[in-house]
């Protein structure tokens, strides 16, 4: 099955079975506990929705057919995902190495709770050079996590070196898959031995639900998912796995709207006199295309890009834009704007955010799948407006 037709009918094959109903569209499933007629004998193999509901089931084998791996774990939230992979595969006293761009939450979360509640410590490396990841490398270290492109700053790590070098020393590895989604890349083919999505983003795709989900090969660490998903309980609900499950029918065609209006606006951007910058892993002056276009099948729908101008300029421009909302998160099909450095990654301390390289103006954008043509129309009338 190619990936449009696994992202329709995995996880979703109607019942036609005696007794069941024939449902094309998956039902809501929303008891909290199933009886049984003997003891030793769950109904169906279900007990408590903690443990498994039957939405959560559909929507964890179309989230696996979606990445082509075997097993899918759904989470209350993408943070709810990460919490409860390092719970399950970090020991307290343990070590991560991590790219130094992530997601502003992710790093928080290790930098001030795993870090002072559990000692578990994480070596931040700028992972554009896989050399930094093997260096990082000690002991203790017991995950590897990468994020691919990161956000904001749209960086990319090659998968396929840095899974090597997490072979070679047999620690797992990680990729937040989330800002290309599957449909544009697939980290499991290149090496990676798990990944995570927010599926709040692309995957569920209309900004309606928050969840996560973490796909895997490997029996043994889906054992351990499965276990932490019951035993620490940060499950995702009947409906969110319901809407996902909807949302993820049409992610390749709303995918490829999101690269082609993303990719018109970037060059929009480049040749504007009011722009320093532009970030799209797509224009050949990203300084990774080369590798964009070897391990992606295509560059997604995030722009990142600082005026030549001052923050009031920033301020002004992201408060005039008329159809992009000035908003946290991204991969709806609306078009979103934000500043990360006092919205997104406000949570990052400013001195790492200037050695990173997320300047106090920088502009991030999800674009939208609206028609590209209003969109480009909106941000010539804020450059106008904000100088
Ligand atoms: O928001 P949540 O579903 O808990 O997912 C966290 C998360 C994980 N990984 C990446 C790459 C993310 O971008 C996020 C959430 N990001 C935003 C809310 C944002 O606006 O960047």
């Amino acid at each position: 099955m190619k990936f449009e037709t696994r992202a329709i009918h995995v996880g979703e094959e109607p019942n036609l079975k005696p007794g069941g109903s024939g449902d094309v569209a998956h039902p809501i499933h929303l008891a909290s506990t199933f009886a049984r007629a003997k003891v030793d004998e769950p109904t169906g193999g279900y007990e408590y929705a903690r443990t498994a509901n039957p939405t959560r089931d559909a929507l964890e084998k179309r989230l696996a057919a979606l990445e082509d791996g075997q097993y899918a774990v759904a989470f209350a939230s993408g943070l709810a995902a990460e919490t409860s992979l390092i719970l399950a595969l970090v020991k307290a006293g343990g070590h991560i190495v991590a790219f130094d761009d992530l997601y502003g939450g992710t790093r928080r979360l290790f930098a001030q709770i795993f870090e002072p509640n559990y000692n578990i410590t994480t070596t931040f490396v700028d992972a554009r050079d896989p050399g930094n990841v093997a260096q990082a490398i000690q002991e203790n270290t017991q995950l590897i996590w990468m994020e691919t492109p990161t956000n904001p700053l749209l960086k990319l790590c090659d998968i396929q070196a840095i899974a090597g070098i997490a072979r070679e020393h047999g620690i797992p590895m990680v990729v937040d898959n989330t800002f290309a989604s599957p449909y544009f890349q697939n980290p499991l083919a290149l090496g990676a031995d798990l990944v995570l999505h927010s599926t709040t983003k692309y995957i569920n795709g209309h900004s309606d639900s928050v969840g996560g989900a973490i796909i895997t090969n490997n029996a043994a660490f889906y054992e351990s998912l499965k276990f932490v998903q019951n035993a620490a309980g940060a499950i995702l609900s009947p409906f969110d796995s319901f809407l996902i499950l909807r949302g993820s029918k049409t992610l390749a065609v709303r995918m490829e709207r999101h690269q082609h209006n993303a990719m018109t606006i970037a060059r929009f951007l480049e040749q504007h006199p009011r722009v320093k910058q532009v970030l799209y892993p797509g224009l050949p002056s990203h300084p990774q295309h080369e590798l964009a276009k070897t391990q992606m099948r295509g560059f997604g729908g995030m722009v990142s890009f600082e005026l030549d101008g001052t923050l009031e300029n920033a301020k002004r421009f992201v408060e005039t834009v008329r159809y992009f909302a000035l908003a946290e998160s991204l991969g709806g099909v609306e078009s979103l704007i934000e500043l990360p450095a006092i919205m997104t990654h406000a949570s990052v301390p400013p001195e790492v955010r200037r050695e990173l390289g997320i300047a106090d103006g920088l502009i991030r954008i999800s674009v939208g799948i609206e028609n590209v043509d209003d969109l480009l129309e909106d941000l010539e009338n804020a450059f106008n407006k904000a100088f």
